[in-house]
């Protein structure tokens, strides 16, 4: 009698054991993230970090599936739109396309605002970056800011030598979406191209649909665009800072608990980011220039006159948040 007790109990802690198990996994809240970049880039391991985080410190009740490559959505502006209409939970982009739904956010993408990427991160991690992020939900864009991450400086890679502005007139130039950066071209007498995905401008290039694009030297490199459009001018117009963003409709149903979880895990993975970054971009120049790329470092005159003809920006897209730019300014005054 006593050992059909002691069974009855084993199989009964054996059957309640596999069942609350099974309500954990049918409890589990599984959530999608999309990277345009590669396995191994920068910004997608942080996607990792930031997947490993939230899954350890929700004890599972989480779990972040990271869709590198562009194999969600190819083009930013899709995931964001897909952010707002909750068919995505996550998405890791470049603030550039955000600018649409969240303006203010060409305020920390002037072209050449920041000094150096010290600079930047005074910037970003200081109270102006961090209201903008903050911004990005309370605009209602149906977005939420959660971290910035590292994406260097952006110059022009082009199929024909581009050593002064005049050389880039009538040059088809890819740019993410993005109004500002558009215009930017514009004004160098280019002609901007929108509406191609990153992963796509290899084939653009080599297919002769545009003639250059402008991104880092990881972006140039990871993406193979080195090899199609063989020169890279120095002009470092830009300094756009990735992001990643959450989905308000998509999160709904995560507790408040759960919520501040992945709001830290986020933060947590920025630092693991820009170190990652760092390396990158060492090593992404080191295999274009031993590639036989042509890297042309500007002249102070013609550098001069990059920011001279970019310098309307500032009236036409930037007079709206000039209190912000001034402060950005301010605080460049420390990193010279
Ligand atoms: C890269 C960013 C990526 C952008 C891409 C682009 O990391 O998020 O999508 O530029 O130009 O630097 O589209």
């Amino acid at each position: 009698m006593k050992r059909l007790t002691v069974m009855l109990f084993v199989v009964l802690l054996v059957v309640s054991f596999g069942l609350s198990a099974q309500a954990a996994a049918e409890k589990q809240i599984v959530l999608k993230l999309s990277e345009v970049h590669a396995e191994g880039y920068p910004t997608t391991m942080a996607d990792h970090e930031f997947a490993r985080l939230v899954e350890e410190r929700t004890n599972g009740r989480i779990k972040v599936e990271v869709y590198s490559g562009g194999t969600l959505y190819g083009e930013e502006t899709a995931a964001v739109e897909a952010l707002q209409v909750g068919d995505l939970a996550f998405a890791r982009v470049s603030t550039s396309p955000v600018s649409s739904y969240v303006k203010a956010l060409d305020a920390i993408q002037m072209p050449y605002l920041y000094n150096n990427s010290e600079h930047m991160w005074a910037v970003l991690n200081g109270p102006v970056g961090q209201k903008l992020l903050e911004d990005v939900e309370k605009v209602n864009s149906g977005l939420i800011g959660l971290c910035y991450y590292d994406a260097g400086a952006r110059s022009f890679y082009t199929t024909r030598p581009v050593r002064s502005v005049a050389d880039l007139a009538g040059l088809k130039i890819r740019l993410q979406n993005n109004q500002m950066m558009v215009r930017m071209v514009e004004l160098l007498g280019g002609t901007p191209v929108t509406g191609i995905g990153p992963n796509d401008v290899y084939s653009a290039i080599t297919q002769g649909v545009i003639d250059g694009a402008e991104n880092n030297w990881p972006t140039y490199q990871n993406m193979g665009d080195y090899e199609a459009a063989k020169f890279y001018t120095l002009d470092t117009h830009t300094r756009v800072p990735e992001i990643l963003l959450g989905s308000v409709a998509a999160l709904k149903n995560v507790s408040a608990e759960d919520m501040a979880i992945i709001r830290k895990a986020a933060k947590d993975t920025q630092e693991f980011e820009i170190a990652a970054w760092a390396q990158k971009e060492k090593e992404a120049e080191a295999i274009v220039r031993a590639a036989g790329t042509t890297v042309i470092d500007l002249t102070p005159q013609a550098f001069a006159e990059f920011q001279t003809r970019m310098a309307p920006l500032y009236q036409e897209f930037g007079s709206e948040w000039a209190s912000i730019i001034a402060e950005i300014q301010e605080i460049g005054k420390a990193y010279r």
